[in-house]
């Protein structure tokens, strides 16, 4: 390093030292060696702030100065996790702040860890909500987040006699740091009431919309800085508040208590998330927080172009808007709305806008997900918002009558309103441009079954972007050691370009590196084992194999197979001790919530735990097999298993997962899939290849003939193979029944006649395991294996996916903020 550059770094630290100090100062009123840990936490933040709102301000002028298109990313939950460790990385200050922070005798992990983890989603959609939000500003895309402010985000989970227990997330209480009050940028969002059109003096109709609600809608935004490249970008969070000129004193009793419900009513809208991904619930409180963050959004979009670019017949060449599956749908008839009622346009000119800015990703095309609203109680609730609706159905049927004269049958499929019900997927077919699903195998599924219909409609419209991570924080961050040591090989052009990371592959036969790599999960293994530790009280083995679990508690994903596996392991080993001679060691891991209302996802909790303490308990057995479930799956958990995973369990249903993010986030890491050609994990075997992974299973054509002809039977599977049969009947005697049997659950697998074939899957899925056994005896065979698995994950980085958004979807460009 040349003596300039370490002046340099001198002066920069000198300088953040000196910032740091005076912001304790500033905040607290105390010197920086009072403040409690808590405050040095916030001090830090506001320091970093401070360089941040720099680059903040600069690229919002270049967005305007430049004209820039301008992407907003709608979506009802963004899995944030913590921001401080990330954002130091992207702003490059991580080093330079810990060495600042050292010498004032602070540990700046310490302070990492006061951070609360933003939870405000319930998995795979709200995480990749943000991390494409971060690939954004990393790629330099003028693209934006539009979401709620939840007062409490997704519960926190203790298990208390082996059972969830939800305790509220007030992940407020010590505020937010990251976040900026734009009081100045408040909207009004308005609820109920009367809608007509009346007739004026000319003859022409108005819209007269009366004796609605107001609410108030105030964002509070969050600087999304993107990785060495200056940029920062916002995502706007928008919280309901009693508007100011409502909170008057004067009036009646009465009128005083109404105006004190009201205000209760108001503050409800943005006070939790729903954590309920396991089934829709057509609940009126998620229509109202859908719609205040929809019109909350489009209307400020609205403003500001206004105010920067002036003609609305340009909005949708300067303006799009991304709805993350359907809950921000009503995006279409609220911008519908503005236009027409507000600005004034024609209705054609109107649609062809609204269609245009448009886009629309769906994640699962399970029915029970799909949102339908009772007409009853959406007109009540927005009575403009489903005129506009009506209007969009109708035309619509008008052009598919003329399309299909005489298939009234196909016209009632495809109808936004039909039985009752608005549906709200049909809704953002109709007035989106374009529709991917989230991996090749949901993009076809969609095409070719659940919206055959809208295809033949519009086959021009749907396309696929299969998901991906940010690289950034699934390796960057998460694993240093492991990024460290991809640098020493193949340089650290992979962080700015992780398809570079295929570079390893020259590595993959360098018996040197591979023990390297090697070292690197160890450590990881060991950390985590000290975690575990120190959290549950509990010993694991780090020489044992991690087998990883981590995901939403669902039956669809099949927790339940894991789990009768490892019972018929046990069951093994008891049988013939001699035989652990023949396994390996290991440790079964789970982690995931389930939904408060979903009774079988809670069971599933409860048969882990309770499998977990008998064989954990066993000395025939817990020297070679231990199982541990742990609480609170969040980001920041999720943070420290990935990089200490060997085998990566993706084993849903074929058909079924839309994509899964953490297959992608285990193989970034080194961790071999053990899955079903399912989602992502198809493209992932096709990358890595056959060898290089372990996939088992039914495939997804087959579920689909066995749907179609009706010949799955439950109960078929369970008498003709022996091994299910054991294990499935233990959910009622044995071993593992002590404290109550799992008569719920053995109930649900027959009386859904298996719903997700886990009887059917049964024996490849052990098959599989014993394919794990022989792979990991082959100790270099392994490395390599686990090495081509990084090396091909650069593909599933969320830059490659957010790259082909901008150019095929969005049409925007990449910025260059970076001083030469
Ligand atoms: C899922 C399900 C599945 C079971 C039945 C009812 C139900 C209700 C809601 C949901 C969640 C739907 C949205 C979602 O989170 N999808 C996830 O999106 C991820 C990001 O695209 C994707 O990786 C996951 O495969 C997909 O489940």
């Amino acid at each position: 390093m040349s003596v300039s550059i370490i002046n340099k770094q001198i002066e920069e630290k000198a300088s953040l030292q000196k910032s740091f100090l005076k912001t304790a100062n500033m905040l607290f009123g105390k010197e920086w060696d009072e403040l409690t840990k808590e405050e040095l936490y916030q001090t830090l933040v506001n320091t970093i702030r401070q360089y941040v709102s720099e680059n903040w301000i600069m690229t919002n002028k270049y967005y305007a100065e430049h004209n820039c298109k301008e992407v907003y990313y709608f979506s009802i939950e963004f899995l944030l996790g913590r921001l401080l460790n990330s954002n130091l990385i992207n702003l490059d200050m991580k080093d330079i702040c810990k060495d600042a922070l050292a010498d004032l005798g602070i540990d700046i992990n310490e302070l990492f860890k006061q951070e609360p983890d933003a939870g405000l989603g319930n998995g795979g959609l709200g995480r990749l909500a943000a991390c494409f939000i971060d690939s954004m500003a990393s790629l330099g895309l003028p693209g934006h987040g539009c979401t709620i402010r939840y007062q409490y985000g997704l519960f926190e989970q203790k298990i208390i006699n082996n059972q969830q227990v939800e305790i509220p997330d007030n992940w407020l209480k010590n505020g937010f740091a990251w976040e900026y009050r734009k009081a100045d940028k408040e909207v009004r969002v308005n609820f109920g009431g009367n809608a007509y059109m009346a007739e004026q003096e000319d003859g022409s109709l108005k819209l007269v919309h009366e004796g609605y609600d107001t609410v108030s809608a105030v964002p509070y935004d969050v600087p999304i800085v993107g990785y060495h490249n200056n940029v920062v970008n916002t995502l706007r969070l928008w919280n309901a508040e009693v508007p100011k000129d409502y909170a008057s004193l004067s009036g009646t009793r009465e009128q005083l208590q109404e105006r004190l419900r009201q205000s209760y009513r108001i503050q409800a809208i943005t006070s939790c998330l729903y954590p309920d991904d396991s089934s829709y619930e057509g609940k009126l409180l998620r229509l109202t927080q859908e719609y205040f963050f929809v019109s909350a959004g489009v209307q400020s979009i609205v403003r500001h172009y206004k105010r920067r670019k002036g003609a609305l017949s340009a909005f949708a060449n300067q303006v799009a808007i991304h709805i993350n599956d359907t809950h921000p749908a009503m995006a279409i008839p609220e911008l519908m709305r503005v236009l027409v009622d507000v600005e004034g346009m024609d209705w054609e000119k109107a649609w062809n806008i609204t269609k245009n800015t448009i886009a629309y990703t769906n994640h699962t095309i399970m029915p029970e997900a799909l949102e339908t609203w009772p007409i009853d109680m959406f007109k009540k609730l927005l009575p403009r918002i489903y005129m506009i609706i009506e209007e969009i159905n109708a035309r619509f049927l008008d052009n598919i009558r003329k399309m299909y004269p005489g298939d009234e049958e196909r016209v009632r499929r495809v109808s936004i309103i039909q039985d009752g019900m608005v549906h709200m997927a049909r809704l953002s077919v109709v007035g989106s441009h374009s529709v991917n699903g989230v991996a090749k195998i949901h993009s076809d599924i969609l095409k070719s079954y659940s919206m055959k219909d809208f295809n033949e409609i519009y086959p021009k419209k749907f396309n696929n972007k299969t998901n991906g991570i940010t690289h950034r924080r699934w390796l960057i961050a998460a694993n240093p050691e492991l990024s460290s040591l991809i640098d020493e090989a193949i340089s650290d052009k992979w962080r700015r370009n992780p398809s570079r990371l295929i570079d390893l592959l020259d590595f993959k036969d360098d018996k040197a590196f591979l023990d390297k790599l090697d070292e690197v999960k160890k450590g990881h293994k060991l950390y985590l084992a000290g975690h575990i530790k120190r959290r549950i009280g509990f010993d694991i083995d780090p020489n044992s194999v991690y087998d990883i679990q981590v995901k939403r508690i669902h039956s669809y994903k099949r927790q339940i197979m894991n789990i009768l596996h490892v019972m018929y392991v046990y069951n093994w080993i008891k049988r013939d001790p001699s035989i652990k001679n023949q396994m390996l060691p290991r440790t079964f891991m789970f982690a995931g919530k389930a939904a408060p209302g979903y009774h079988i996802a809670k069971e599933t909790i409860r048969l882990i735990n309770t499998v977990a303490s008998v064989v954990n308990n066993d000395k025939d057995v817990n020297d070679h097999i231990r199982v541990v479930f742990l609480p609170n799956y969040s980001v920041t958990l999720a943070e420290k298993l990935f990089p200490a995973a060997d085998v990566s369990e993706q084993i849903s249903l074929a058909g079924k997962e839309a994509s899964g993010t953490s297959n992608m986030k285990f193989m970034m890491n080194g961790a071999i899939t053990l899955g079903t050609l399912d989602g992502a994990n198809v493209e992932i075997c096709d990358a890595v290849g056959e060898e290089n992974c372990i996939i088992f299973g039914l495939k997804a054509e087959e579920v689909m003939e066995y749907y179609k002809t009706g010949l799955y039977s439950a109960w078929t599977e369970y008498n003709v193979n022996p091994k299910v049969h054991d294990v499935v009947d233990q959910l009622l005697t044995g071993p593992f029944v002590g404290n109550g049997d799992f008569h719920d659950l053995h109930n649900y697998l027959f009386s859904s006649n298996d719903e997700y074939f886990v009887f059917k899957d049964f024996m490849s899925y052990c098959a599989a395991h014993s394919k794990i056994k022989a792979k990991y005896n082959d100790h270099y065979g392994w490395l390599k294996s686990s090495l081509i698995n990084i090396a091909h994950s650069g593909q599933f980085s969320s830059d490659r996916t957010i790259a082909e958004y901008a150019k095929d979807i969005w049409n925007v460009h990449p910025i260059n903020l970076i001083k030469e």
